[in-house]
């Protein structure tokens, strides 16, 4: 039996020992700084083989090769790093069995995140990404490993990227291990139940936390996993946080106690991150060897996420928002025409503030490209929005598309009884996870009987289930037609709606359909939506601006306990006190559309932004845009996402608007013939932060400055560099960060020492005068303004700069 089988039969039948830190071992072995750990692997092969046999004999089970930091966007000769680290724990091993060491032994391929950011973060394509990880996984199933760890990761999507490579390019048991920080998030926003779901969705086979914290401050985060998760949850902190005297500050002992108290909850397989050593594996394992054992537990839950957000299925009335659908909207299908996204994106913005829980995405238009449409939209609907997505398609190949670059767990829309459905749909649910819409209909249409529509829903029930897909990533739709055609149609669904509720299935509805061909439709929508949940119905496919609708959602919900201490209905019936209306569930408190342009750059809509900033420049001074649209929507954006209100993908959203409205501006501000020497500008080494940057550049130059940017995130020689091949007389750096202050103090020195007659002005949010006057800096300015006004009074002084 292949070693990746024996792997697979005890994963969740036993505990499973992991090893600890690699590379803060190899620092107390002679690495220095800046050399790569995973070098070692070449140069020092004897050093890693003996740290992973010091592994082995302290008791794990799995060690990981010295593969984490390896990939193809990093190293050109990233194979042969691949293999002789997985030959070093080889023959570690091997060196084990010739001693005599007993059980056996598991050699992970150890990937690690990429080190580049994915789009819209940074600049890394989705697929690109996937092949990077492809690269990898392929040299690491060459040189033999028994599974692959994908660990570390702080990205969601990029941990999806790394899952599809390993899917796709192997058949080992895939290991996930996830970044938390203390709030239980992931550093794009993702929480354990979003990550469960995405990767249990992917098939994954151990999903868990490592780095960052120790053990004291990770085992929230691991309750949180086992509580979620049915697969094994793996547990790797590491050993506390730094400590000033050098080291972590948990010692050996205390974190195997801790490790103990982690095996007791439920963590399946255990072992360190930074800061642990053998010794911290041989004391964990000595306190929970004996410890019993419990298998984890399948749970029950039907959950879809977006890269932050879960919403499960079946708990409370789950609104899915209709309006991103061109059937009868003849304003989106001409923007789906014209290939036009905003409409889309303010739709999508529109229906999150008024309580939708998860938003249909259908851009079907004949004559379109559907597949391309879909993959953008979905790709930036899903960057605006935290709200999960439902991909409404009938075309397969969009489906497929939109489904792999959906960074979450998707609802599906959707299957039906026909065999060719059937088999186009459910293998892209298996492979990319999902909760898949189950129309009753077939190849002879929809039954018009109860029993009827029962047998097509307990068909595809079993088509299902062959596929390898949990019960509970099905959601049955058993269809409403128009009672204007039909009488009993409303009563035939409802029963079904009530017969598969007390069979335990989940149902969802697009209930508008009931009230086709008659007047004053809202009335019979809200009617039968009220009877549909009284019978059990979980999910209603409706317009979530209506107040009817609404209404009956709230009410419904406190009446049938599912809104604790009836929360969610007071916070409704203060904003609505008559009845009717829409609930704003924003997700700032000051972003509910994109009505002015300080709206747009909050909620990150970058085209009406640059609509917004064109209409106000027709009656305001691109000055004050600046300072009291612009740059206070940026303040909001970053208080938000400091008090954990929104995340990264989010606050990149709100720079990409702001820069595109300054785009606007900077076409507008007066033009004059730029003179003198020139100023060098750059934001300093370590900070990516340039928008203030680009803003006191384009001030500048609106006031005859000729200005040299070196962009963002510049070394300081190459500063010195510039200033002194330019002749320049003054630099200019901004930071905004409290971490890169440092640097520039190093920059700033480093201008005085090589250029003595060079004066340095600094600006950006975390400085102050007496700051900036601290770190050697000749000039400080507060703004865009401040920094003209510097520039001119040296020229005044005769400086000429
Ligand atoms: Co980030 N970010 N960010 N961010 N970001 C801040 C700065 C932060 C304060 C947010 C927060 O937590 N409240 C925080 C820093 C905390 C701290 O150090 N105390 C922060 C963080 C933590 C981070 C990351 C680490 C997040 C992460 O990855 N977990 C990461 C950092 C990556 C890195 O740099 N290595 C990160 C990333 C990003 C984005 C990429 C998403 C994006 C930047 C996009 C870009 O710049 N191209 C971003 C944004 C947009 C912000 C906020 C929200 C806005 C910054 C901004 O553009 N303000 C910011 C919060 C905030 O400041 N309110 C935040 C508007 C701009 C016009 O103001 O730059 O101050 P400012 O410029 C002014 C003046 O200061 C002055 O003139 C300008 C116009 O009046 N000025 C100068 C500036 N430079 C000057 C130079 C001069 C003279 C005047 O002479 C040369």
């Amino acid at each position: 039996m292949l070693s990746s089988q024996k792997l697979q039969n005890m994963l969740g039948k036993r505990r499973l020992m992991l090893d600890g830190g690699m590379g803060t071992v190899l620092i107390s072995r002679g690495l220095s700084a800046g050399e790569s750990s995973e070098s070692w692997s070449l140069s020092h092969p004897e050093v890693i083989e003996e740290i992973h046999l010091e592994y082995l004999r302290s008791g794990s089970d799995i060690i990981s090769a010295n593969s984490f930091g390896v990939n193809s966007l990093k190293y050109e000769n990233y194979s042969e790093y691949i293999s002789a680290a997985v030959e070093c724990a080889r023959r570690a091993r091997e060196r084990y069995y010739a001693e005599g060491g007993e059980g056996e032994k598991f050699i992970a391929l150890d990937i690690g995140p990429t080190g580049k950011m994915l789009k819209p973060l940074g600049e890394l394509e989705f697929e690109r990404c996937v092949e990077v990880f492809a690269d990898t996984v392929r040299e690491g199933v060459r040189a033999g490993c028994d599974l692959i760890f994908i660990e570390t990761m702080t990205d969601s999507y990029e941990t999806k990227a790394a899952v599809l490579a390993a899917k796709e390019n192997s058949s080992l048991p895939v290991f996930v291990s996830n970044v938390y920080d203390g709030s239980g998030k992931l550093m794009t926003g993702a929480t354990p139940e979003v990550m469960v779901a995405l990767l249990e969705g992917l098939g994954v086979d151990a999903i868990g936390a490592n780095c960052s914290l120790g053990p004291d401050r990770l085992l929230p985060t691991l309750e949180r996993l086992v509580s979620c998760a049915s697969v094994p949850v793996i547990f790797k902190p590491n050993a506390g946080l730094p400590s000033i005297s050098g080291g972590f500050d948990i010692d050996a002992e205390k974190f195997s106690s801790l490790m103990k108290r982690a095996a007791e909850l439920g963590a399946s397989l255990i072992g360190g991150c930074c800061g642990t050593t053998p010794e911290y594996i041989k004391r964990t394992y000595e306190k929970t060897v004996g410890l019993p054992y419990s298998e984890p537990k399948r749970k029950l839950s039907s959950v879809v996420t977006s890269y932050s957000r879960a919403v499960t299925l079946g708990k409370r009335p789950t609104v899915i928002g209709e309006r991103i659908n061109p059937t009868g909207k003849p304003k989106l299908r001409e923007a789906i025409k014209a290939g036009e996204l905003s409409y889309i994106l303010s739709e999508a913005i529109a229906e999150e503030n008024s309580g939708a829980d998860v938003l249909d995405v259908n851009v079907g238009v004949p004559g379109t490209p559907e597949v391309l449409m879909m993959k953008r939209a979905v790709a930036e609907i899903q960057a605006i929005t935290p709200l999960p997505l439902q991909i409404d398609t009938g075309n397969p190949e969009a489906l497929e598309a939109a489904m792999r670059i959906y960074n979450g767990k998707p609802l599906v829309n959707s299957v039906s009884g026909k065999r060719e459905s059937i088999d186009s749909v459910l293998p892209l649910v298996k492979k990319y996870g999902g909760v898949v819409v189950a129309l009753t209909m077939d190849e002879n249409g929809i039954p018009e009987t109860v029993e009827g529509r029962i047998e097509i829903a307990m068909k595809i029930l079993a088509a299902a289930r062959e596929y390898g897909i949990s019960d509970r990533d099905i959601i049955f739709d058993p269809l409403c037609m128009a009672v204007s055609s039909d009488k009993n149609a409303a009563k035939v669904t409802l029963q079904c709606v009530s017969e598969l509720h007390k069979r335990g299935y989940l149902t969802s509805l697009g209930v508008s359909n009931v009230s086709f061909g008659l007047p004053a439709r809202e009335k019979l929508n809200s009617t039968f939506l009220a009877l549909a949940l009284s019978k059990g119905l979980d999910a209603a496919i409706i317009n979530p601006h209506s107040a009817a609708m609404n209404d009956i959602i709230r009410a419904f919900t406190a009446l049938s306990g599912k809104d604790d201490g009836f929360a969610d209905y007071i916070s409704y019936a203060e904003a609505n006190p008559q009845g009717g209306g829409s609930v704003s569930v924003g997700r700032t408190d000051r972003a509910k559309t994109a009505e002015s342009l300080s709206d747009a750059v909050i909620t990150g809509l970058s085209e009406a932004a640059v609509a917004l900033c064109e209409s106000l420049l027709r009656e305001r001074e691109p000055l004050d845009i600046i300072n009291e649209e612009i740059i206070p929507a940026l303040d909001g954006v970053g208080r938000d996402f400091e008090s954990g209100k929104i995340y990264l993908p989010a606050l990149l959203m709100s720079a990409e608007a702001a820069s595109a409205a300054f785009s606007v501006i900077k076409n507008r501000l007066p033009k004059k013939e730029s003179e003198g020497v020139p100023i060098v500008l750059a934001t300093v080494k370590g900070d990516v932060h340039d928008i203030g940057k680009n803003i006191v550049k384009l001030l500048l130059e609106s006031h005859g400055a000729r200005v040299i940017d070196l962009g963002r995130d510049v070394d300081p020689e190459e500063i010195v560099r510039a200033a002194r091949e330019s002749g320049a007389r003054l630099v200019g750096l901004s930071a905004l960060m409290t971490t890169t202050v440092p640097m520039m103090e190093k920059t700033v020195a480093l201008i005085h020492e090589n250029l003595p007659d060079v004066k340095v002005m600094v600006g950006g949010a975390v400085l102050t005068e007496d700051y900036a006057r601290e770190i050697g800096a000749d000039y400080y300015a507060k703004d865009a303004m401040g920094a003209v006004k510097i520039n001119a009074e040296l020229k005044a002084q005769n400086l000429k700069p």
